[in-house]
């Protein structure tokens, strides 16, 4: 089990395929594999505030855009 302090080694582990970007899939399989559920509206309120960030809304969370997720 990672450090759940650190959000790189969180944000590795959310990032399934590890290409930089945590997708809605990714971020459910995550979840899951925490034993926590997660609703299609937490997922929606989440990927709004978070995938805002760096302007680019492309339906992806990026690291920049975790940390400030993370830091609120
Ligand atoms: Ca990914
Ligand atoms: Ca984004």
């Amino acid at each position: 089990m990672p450090d759940l302090d650190d959000p790189t080694a969180t944000f590795k582990v959310f990032d399934g395929d590890a290409d930089g970007y945590i997708t809605r899939e990714e971020f459910v399989r995550a979840m899951n594999s925490r034993g926590e559920e997660v609703t299609a509206a937490e997922l929606d309120s989440i990927f709004k505030v978070s995938d805002e960030h760096d302007g680019d809304v492309d339906g992806r969370i990026s690291f920049a855009e975790f940390l400030v997720a993370w830091n609120k």
